[in-house]
Order: C-alpha cells, then structure tokens, then sequence
C-alpha cells in the first residue's frame, strides 16, 4: 500500500515542532560549530547530528508515520545569513539521509515509516520585490534536490506565506521530477495568520485556488502560526472545496510571551480533541504539530490514528482565478463574469497614453475604477508597437499583484511577455489566448506555461484555415483544441474557456451579417458538449464602427443572447453594460435585428 493509499483507512501522523525541540536540548554555540553558526538548525546534520537524531527519536518513538528533515531553512538564501550558502545542497542531502536512516530503524511492515523533505518559505516575499521568481525557483532547486538524493519520501513545502514563494519551490519540484524521472509526493502548506488570510493578505479561498490545479501537488493544507481552534473555519472551508487530501498541522495554541519567549500552552489531549473532530467530522487525512508541539503531542495522535477513519469528502471542484488576495469563480449566478477590457493598450486610448508615459501607477488607478464598476476579473494587455512588452508587463504586473484585488486575464500573443507576467503573479491567472492559425505551434509554447504555473487558459476557434466563420466550424475547432490540450498537454476541460469570435456588425459587411448568429449558436453547442468547459467573449468587438450610444446598446443586446446561448464570461467595459429594460423599445429591436440578421433592418438602414 503506497503512502496516499493508507490516507482512506486513517490519518497520517507527521512529527511536531523540530525547533522548539532542538531548543530544549541547550545546545553550546560549540554545537553548532561556533559562535557565527549559532542558532543554524540546518548546520546541526553536520555539526552534531545525534541533536538531530533525538529530535527524529523521539518522535518516532511517539508513533509519528512520517518525520520530517532538519532543512526548514536549508536553501541557499537562508543559508547566506550564516555565509554557507554554497552548503544548500550537501546540509539537505545529509538531514535527509539522517532522518532516513532513522526512519528505517523504526519501519516495520505493518507500519512503515516515511521521511518528508521539508521546504520553508525562505525569508524573501517575492510579492514584495525581495527576490525574483528564477533566483528563489533556483534556490529552492538545490534544496529539494539535496532532499530527493538523500533519500526524501515525500516533500513537504511548508509554512508558504506567499503563494509566489509556493510557486517558485513548484516550478523547482517539477524540473527535478522531469529531469530524474520520478516523482514524489507532494504537500503544499500554507500559513494563515491570525488575522485570517497569510501573511501577504490572500484568503484561503484564494490560496486553494492557485494551488489547486498542480497536479502533482498530493495534499493542501495549513501549518504554523495558530492553534487548532484559529484554523476551523479555514480548515472547513478546505474540506468543503478541495479534491486533494488535507494536511494540518497547528502550533500548540496562540504563543504567549513569557519573558521574551514564545510559549505554547495546548495540551497533549487538546491537540487530540482538535485533530478528532478535524479528522472526523471534517475530513482532514495528514495530521501532526508545529511549533510548541512534542513527543506528548504526537504520541496522542499516533493513538487517534488507529481508531479513527477520516470522514469521507464529496467535493466537485470549482473552476476559479485568483488574485493574491480573492478568487474568483468563471461562472457566476447571473452570468455572465465580467471581465474589464479597459487595461489594454489596444482597446483603451487612455490605458495606451500611460504605458507610453511610463505612468504605470496611474494604470493600476485604471484597474481600480474597474473593481468600482463591478468588474469580477480584468483583461491586461500592454502590447505597443515599438516597445518592449516584456518590460511594460514586468512594471505593470509587479504592481498589479498586490495593488489589484481581482485574478488579472493575461492577454498577450508573446510567450516571453506571458512567463514573465506569470513569474510576477501570486494569483491564479488566466492566459489569453491559444488559437490554431499555425496547428499546434501556440498550443505547445503556451500550455507548458499554464501547467507550469497553474493557469487557465482562453482557446479562440481559430485554425490554419483563419478565424472560423460557422458554429459548425468554431465547435469542430473547439473539440479539436480540447484533444490536443487535454490528450496531449493534461490540461482538464474545466480550465479552457473558448472564444467563438466576435466579429463588428458595425461595418455592414455582406460576410459578416450571420457572424453574430454563428458565434452565438456555436456557444450553445460547446456548452451543450462540453458542459465542463467555459466560454468567453470580447462583447465590444460586435460595435466596432458605429456611434458610442449604439455601440452600448448592440453591446449590451449582443451580450444578453450570448448569456442566453449559455456565456459563462464577458469582457465588456463593466460601467457600460446595460440591462435589457433599460434601453429603449427602438434601439433594442434595432439591435436585435442587427445581430439575428433580420433584412428588414438592412432595408430601412
Ligand atoms: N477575445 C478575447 N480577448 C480579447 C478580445 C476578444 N481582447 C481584446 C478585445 N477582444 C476585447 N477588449 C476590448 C477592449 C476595448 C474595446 C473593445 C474590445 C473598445 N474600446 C473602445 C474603442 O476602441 O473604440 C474604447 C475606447 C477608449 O476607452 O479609448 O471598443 O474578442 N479573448
């Protein structure tokens, strides 16, 4: 029976604290190989390893499943603060061979016992600017490589306080599992402090939502910073909403401070009460204790262990986006979701005029007044002719990320200008777009980047032949992006939204008169097949050419019997948008002629 097998009979049972620990065995500035080392967790695998091993002793004496290394803060740009950053790799490898060592002594065929490679967040938020996105992936690359050569089991990414941070250590752990031909499980924790959301603002619901579509991710969970009784409400929410098993593991309660000392007050048996109604009532699978917590703590838990089955979950997962801070589904009730167009050098004269400027603060002032108007997501585009995309994105994206509360829709044809906005963004966001103009070209630079990251992705019904003109043609594009992407790249259905097209009916263009028609009905029969996949449109486009005030109303008409055709998504300028009684008798037939092609209307225009 492998590891994630044994989560459907009963909970897994990790260590507790390994710091907290290591303090109460009074270790000499000798021990950790001076006074310059002192306080260095990671050095003690080699300095005194036996500190190590009776921190792995006892707790699997105490009947811990799984023990995790000495390596919390065992990458590179934690390391430096002692000068030994180039001892990332050999300090990693050497606490994992330790704790596989003991973790042999203690496995027995009926309760074998695992080594988790632990991952910390490091001590860079790179969603404030302290580290980029390549220097933090590579660090963590060394890290986790050390972990997998020592002999690691599982790793456990932990204590995330910045899903970016997450994101780095994911991007590390993917490139290890590709170029050794293995792979691992994989716990992804984050930290939820007692304000209720991480450190960097992001709710759990948010949390989830970026951390959910990596596959390989195993479990999701939450560690450190509060007691049990802090993390209920997060924890039910987690319950109710993610696929993937559960992970908790609490401090020993809120620290008190005792004369400058962190102290931990939960009980052994409070723990266990915590962790029973959590496991059973709640359907946590991956238990065990963080700061404060011992061998008192565990050995409760490994008893609860054996009597206890965790409640079985039922949960379909939502298809959301995610800024660093709130998510986002992409259906809501009423549809459509809006997404904002404004930010975008190609659909807005003003948003242009910044980029030109350089005035990227007053650009997320433009996204700003988009959340006012109801906006649930925002396209981003700031491709410009002449400049170079890669840096406007980098300016605009690095502030979009903590300065924007919605998930951000990333519209660029460029592949370097979509990693680079990827990179800067904690959320999760949304690539626009795929097309097959040139077959599976796109498809193959753009749909690494998504899995790689984490994102979803809008697919417009575009191939060799150009734009698709009939449903019939748009639905058969459609299904053909949906085998490739999913046979081929393992994207899920749930994570493509298509584009049916939407043409300007404001040219009076003889090839274009049914286009409206078209893309509506090819809606219908992509929702009506693929009931999992979304769809999306760029409402303005069918207004092109014509006056402002009938543009707002073909806008808003055009966009009323796409939602009745099944749209899930509009980009539409939100403040704009106008529901059908409120527009005039006359410009609301005119417009519905117009885009059900109605010759009469031809006649009298
Ligand atoms: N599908 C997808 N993405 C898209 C489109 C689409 N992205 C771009 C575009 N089409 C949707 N966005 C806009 C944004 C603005 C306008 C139209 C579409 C628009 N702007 C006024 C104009 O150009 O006249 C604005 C004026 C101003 O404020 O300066 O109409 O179809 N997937």
């Amino acid at each position: 029976m492998t590891l994630l097998d044994t989560l459907k009979q009963r909970p897994l049972v990790f260590d507790g604290a390994t710091g907290t620990h290591l303090q109460t065995q009074k270790l000499t500035a000798d021990d950790f190989g001076g006074e310059h080392f002192a306080g260095c967790n990671e050095l003690l695998v080699v300095t005194k390893p036996d500190a190590v091993r009776a921190v792995h002793r006892d707790y699997l004496e105490a009947g811990a499943d799984i023990i995790e290394t000495d390596t919390f803060g065992s990458a590179s740009i934690v390391l430096v603060e002692y000068d030994i950053a180039d001892r990332a790799y050999e300090l990693s490898k050497k606490a994992a061979e330790i704790a596989k060592e003991m973790a042999q002594q203690y496995s027995t065929k009926v309760k074998p016992r695992y080594v988790a490679g632990s991952v910390g967040p490091t001590t860079k938020l790179p969603s404030l600017g302290h580290i980029g996105f390549d220097d933090l992936r590579a660090s963590f690359y060394t890290q986790i490589a050390g972990l997998i050569d020592g002999g690691a089991d599982l790793l456990c990414i932990e204590t995330c306080q910045d899903i970016l941070q997450m994101k780095c250590a994911l991007a590390a752990t993917q490139d290890l599992f590709a170029e050794r031909k293995i792979q691992l499980p994989v716990i992804a924790s984050v930290t939820i402090e007692t304000m209720g959301t991480m450190l960097m603002g992001t709710e759990i619901a948010a949390a989830l939502t970026a951390l959910e579509p990596f596959d390989f991710v195993s479990a999701i969970g939450m560690n450190c910073a509060t007691g049990p009784k802090e993390m209920e409400e997060n924890i039910r929410y987690l319950a109710q909403n993610s696929v993937k098993p559960l992970f908790c593991m609490p401090n020993a309660g809120l620290p008190e401070n005792v004369g400058g000392v962190a102290h931990y007050h939960l009980t052994p048996e409070e723990l266990e009460r915590w962790m029973k109604h959590f496991v059973g009532d709640l359907g946590v699978q991956i238990i065990g204790g963080c700061c404060g917590t011992t061998q008192h703590h565990i050995k409760k838990l490994a008893e609860l262990s054996e009597r206890i089955t965790p409640h079985g979950r039922e949960v379909s997962w939502t298809p959301a986006a995610s800024s660093i801070y709130s998510q986002a589904t992409m259906r809501v009730d009423p549809a459509p979701v809006i997404v904002g167009e404004r930010c975008n050098t190609n659909g807005s004269k003003k948003f242009r005029d910044l980029i030109l400027k350089e005035d990227y603060d007053a650009a997320v002032a433009m996204a700003k007044e988009q959340i006012k108007e109801g906006a649930h997501m925002l396209d981003l585009c700031v491709a410009y002719v002449g400049r170079d995309e890669v840096r406007d994105m980098h300016e605009v994206m690095k502030r979009f990320n903590t300065a924007v509360t919605l998930p951000v829709v990333i519209d660029s044809t460029e592949y370097p200008v979509i990693e680079e906005a990827l990179k800067l963004y904690a959320g999760r966001a949304i690539i626009n777009s795929i097309n097959m103009e040139d077959g599976e070209e796109r498809m193959a630079h753009v749909l690494p980047l998504c899995k790689r990251y984490g994102a979803a992705v809008i697919a417009l019904t575009i191939d060799e032949d150009g734009m698709a003109k009939t449903r019939e043609k748009k639905f058969e594009i459609a299904e053909r992006i949906i085998d490739i992407s999913v046979n081929k790249y393992g994207i899920r259905e749930e994570d493509i939204i298509f584009d049916t097209l939407t043409f300007t009916l404001g040219s009076g263009d003889e090839e274009f008169r049914k286009s409206a028609i078209e893309t509506i009905e090819a809606i219908r029969m992509i929702k009506k097949a693929h009931p999992k996949c979304k769809t999306i449109l760029g409402v303005s486009n069918v207004s092109f050419g014509l006056n402002p005030h009938m543009r707002h109303v073909l806008n808003s008409v055009f966009l009323h019997y796409a939602i009745e055709a099944g749209l899930d998504m509009a980009i539409v300028h939100s403040g704009k948008i106008m529901p059908l009684h409120k527009i005039d008798d006359e410009g609301r037939e005119l417009a519905r002629k117009l885009i059900f092609d109605e010759r009469e209307w031809a006649a009298a225009a």
